[in-house]
């Protein structure tokens, strides 16, 4: 039943988190140290992202924004009594693998870790929100990156397996919702950051990572297939970092390079939901001369794990020419490459702000892969300041959501399955791509700063009632 503002009645509005910029307590309850834990903020956690720097051991003087983060780890049940006031139906949260596994590679799991989120999921169903949960979230075990080389290796097919059924059975009473592998296709752009990948200088990149990204899809369709046999009603989707490339002009060149670009994402998607690697993807490994090792039935895995719906993140729309010229525009701060856009603003980090590209991405797909969609991440990291009166009146943000919703909106209307929304930290949380905690998200303020200080107390901003009145009226009052 669809009311006429389009949002289905059991739409599910929430807030999206990661387990490695919330938690904190890095090694306590037996936790073991992820290849997150050793990445500091600045300059160094980029070339670290990008696989350039090996760093196994977390240095003195160095500080390391995941160790205390905000410090969910302990104040869990305040933040979900918050999200709970503002009426969230859904709260996407990410297992962090090393507090189930360590080591990644033991036989047993660790009771301390498993119980931490059994803890975590009851207090969310005391508040009537639904557990959405992505199984990784850029946090690989650092013994599995030391020992194994991380995702370049077949083994950890095996280790995501033994993880995800553990968590499957732990939780199958608990959870329904779930996603294999935060965005996926960072691989490709963070290869450190997305799948703890260190390359080296003698490796051929593309082998490396397209070998990776056939370990991971292999690993997402065997948890997909072990999650429906444990129960049948889970809900198991993939999660992309979306968002459009669009051609700088109308030259046919232009509208085959965003094609092309926009095929580097889709890649992974194809072969999750559709089950099999794409026309387009062969080529490109046959022009690469890439050999990707498959074993024997790998082909029919992808085949019977594919997934149930299409989780995507959107931030931004991206653009793309073959005019050297226009390339020299390039913008920085995007992940994903991009030039100047003269038709959209950016926001203070540099990352394009359209939300008329939220509503082309969905169309594009569910034009593409005809299957519910998930909208688990979105939305605006920005200085937040606090006024003479202590107030942090974000009015940016909701201006920033408020575009989005309404374009939402229009492509539910459009016809498109939406099944929720998701907005990226609903409280302030630690950078991924930064580090900062200064690229504020939240509807709650944290008074935690770039350098570690400040109380941990926790703030509504405006936005937190704006919120309240978009989820309680069903999206009705934008
Ligand atoms: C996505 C990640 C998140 C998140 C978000 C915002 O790429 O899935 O983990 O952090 O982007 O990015 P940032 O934190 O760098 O602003």
């Amino acid at each position: 039943m669809t009311k006429n503002n389009g949002f289905p009645e059991n739409f599910l509005w929430g807030g999206a988190l990661a387990a490695n910029q919330v938690e904190g307590g890095y090694i306590e309850g037996g936790k073991g140290l992820t290849t997150v834990d050793l990445m500091p903020t600045g300059e160094a956690r980029q070339e670290i992202s990008k696989g350039y720097i090996r760093n196994f051991e977390p240095q003195e003087d160095v500080y390391y924004p995941s160790h205390g983060a905000i410090d969910f780890y302990n104040r869990y049940k305040e933040d979900i009594a918050l999200f709970a006031e503002m009426g969230f139906k859904a709260l996407r949260i990410s297992i962090s693998w090393a507090r189930i596994f360590p080591n990644g590679d033991e036989a047993e799991p660790n009771e301390d870790g498993l119980q931490f989120y059994d803890n975590v999921f009851d207090e969310l169903l005391l508040h009537n929100i639904e557990p959405v949960v992505t199984i990784a979230h850029f946090d690989v075990p650092i013994h599995l990156v030391k020992e194994y080389g991380s995702w370049k290796s077949r083994k950890l097919v095996d280790f995501f397996e033994h993880y995800s059924k553990t968590i499957f059975t732990r939780y199958k009473d608990k959870v329904k919702y779930w996603m294999t592998f935060n965005e996926i296709n960072m691989l490709l752009h963070r290869p450190y950051l997305g799948a703890g990948i260190v390359l080296n200088d003698e490796e051929n990149v593309n082998q490396v990572l397209y070998q990776a990204a056939h370990h991971q899809l292999v690993a997402s369709a065997k948890a997909v297939k072990a999650g429906h046999e444990i129960n049948p009603d889970f809900q198991i989707g993939c999660m992309l970092a979306a968002g459009m490339t669009y051609p700088y002009t109308s030259n046919p060149d232009d509208i085959w390079q965003a094609m092309d670009k926009d095929r580097e994402s889709f890649f992974f998607i194809d072969v999750q939901s559709r089950g099999e690697y794409p026309g387009y993807a062969k080529r490109f490994f046959k022009d690469h001369n890439l050999n990707i090792e498959m074993e024997e039935g790998d082909l029919e895995l992808l085949k019977e794990g594919t997934v149930d719906y299409i989780g995507f993140s959107y931030y931004s729309s991206r653009c793309t020419s073959t005019d050297p010229e226009v390339l020299k525009t390039a913008i920085s701060g995007n992940i994903f490459g991009s030039i100047k856009n003269p038709y959209t603003k950016a926001s203070e980090w540099g990352w394009t702000i359209d939300p008329k590209g939220l509503r082309i991405t969905a169309n594009q797909l569910w034009d593409r892969y005809q299957k519910p969609l998930f909208i688990v991440e979105n939305g605006l990291g920005a200085v937040d300041e606090l006024d003479e009166n202590g107030e942090i009146n974000d009015d940016y943000r909701i201006e920033y959501l408020r575009a989005h919703f309404k374009e939402m909106r229009e492509a539910i209307l459009d016809g498109v399955e939406i099944i929720g929304y998701t907005s990226w930290g609903p409280i302030d949380i630690v950078s991924a791509s930064t580090g900062e905690m200064k690229k504020r998200y939240g509807y709650i303020y944290v008074d935690r700063q770039n350098d570690g200080t400040g109380t941990l107390e926790r703030k509504k901003k405006k936005s937190f009632g704006w919120y309240k009145a978009v989820i309680q009226s069903n999206g009705e009052e934008i």
